[in-house]
């Protein structure tokens, strides 16, 4: 669905983590100054997917682990605009992790942001990808998006924000929508969303989260040294949050619409009138005779 209608008040559960996000998307766009007709917000499935509806800008909302696939080609089809995916764990993760994967690797200048809360939230609370063991009979270690983002070796920017530290995750969704906007790449920014009605995590992830930013030698563009940073933090039980991976100025990285579209108009600026493209039919028309 297709929407550009004045928002909706939030239909979340009060405290929800991902009203963080909300207040966090609205201030940086803000500050960037982007007009509100150039942003587009695909959401994906579960309560987070439905963040496009409290937003005044263009939303669709797509299938359940599709959004990435969408956002890719409104990006590729029209260059120009600001193109952000949202969605959940369950979204990402599970239905959708072969397209995360291949996210990192296509390089399309979008901000995907993941609001992890570790369980379905919509469908009431079942484990997800990103579940402790022992949470609702889960037996299955967590995915950690943080190591896969930063084992695929490519010019993406990759981060992890934390809904309990607003000012925070409004600085780096900044960052990543300045890399976007120059056709940089990839930005993947994973919000840790605290469930407050199935899996209320504030205060225990209050107390362990690591601000890699924070730490000695920090270097977010040394992706080897930072894989065994969040390892090691990870390992100690705790859980790394800021920018991770960043690349160099000096990197000439262009997104994939750079390479596709280039300084050419996107497919929905081309000129499709009949006249313009009537004698190519022709001739295709012809060969096949
Ligand atoms: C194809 C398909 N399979 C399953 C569902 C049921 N379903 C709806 S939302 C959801 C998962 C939501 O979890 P998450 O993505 O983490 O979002 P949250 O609600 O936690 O923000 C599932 C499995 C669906 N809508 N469509
Ligand atoms: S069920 Fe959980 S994720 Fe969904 S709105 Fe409520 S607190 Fe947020
Ligand atoms: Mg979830």
């Amino acid at each position: 669905m297709v929407q550009s209608a004045k928002p909706h008040s939030p239909i979340w559960c009060p405290g929800c983590g991902d009203f963080g996000v909300l207040a966090a998307v609205k201030r940086a766009a803000a500050d960037l100054k982007i007009p509100t007709h150039e942003l587009v917000l695909v959401g994906g499935i579960g309560c987070s997917g439905s963040i496009h509806n409290f937003l005044e800008i263009n939303g669709i909302h797509a299938l359940h682990g599709r959004l990435l696939a969408q956002a890719v080609g409104v990006k590729l089809a029209n260059p120009s605009l600001t193109v952000l995916a949202a969605g959940g764990d369950g979204d990402g993760y599970a239905i959708g992790m072969g397209h995360f994967i291949h996210a990192f690797k296509k390089n399309a200048s979008i901000l995907y942001i993941v609001m992890n809360n570790e369980t379905y939230g919509l469908t009431k609370g079942q484990a997800s990808p990103t579940s402790q063991i022992g949470f609702e009979g889960n037996v299955e270690p967590p995915f950690h998006s943080i190591l896969t983002a930063l084992s695929i070796p490519a010019p993406n920017f990759i981060a992890r924000t934390f809904s309990g530290d607003p000012k925070g995750m409004t600085a780096i969704l900044e960052e990543a929508l300045r890399f976007n906007r120059e056709g940089r790449g990839f930005a993947f920014v994973e919000d840790l969303s605290p469930c407050v009605t199935y899996n209320d995590t504030y205060k225990l992830w209050r107390e362990k989260v690591v601000d890699v930013s924070k730490l000695d030698g920090y270097d977010p563009t040394d992706r080897k040294r930072m894989f065994g940073v969040c390892l090691d933090i990870i390992d100690s039980g705790r859980i790394p949050i800021g920018v991770m991976h960043r690349p160099k100025d000096s990197d000439s990285a262009e997104g994939l619409e750079v390479k596709l579209v280039g300084s050419k108009r996107g497919p929905v600026r081309a000129d499709s009138t009949l006249e313009t493209n009537l004698p190519a039919y022709q001739k295709l028309l012809g060969g096949l005779a």
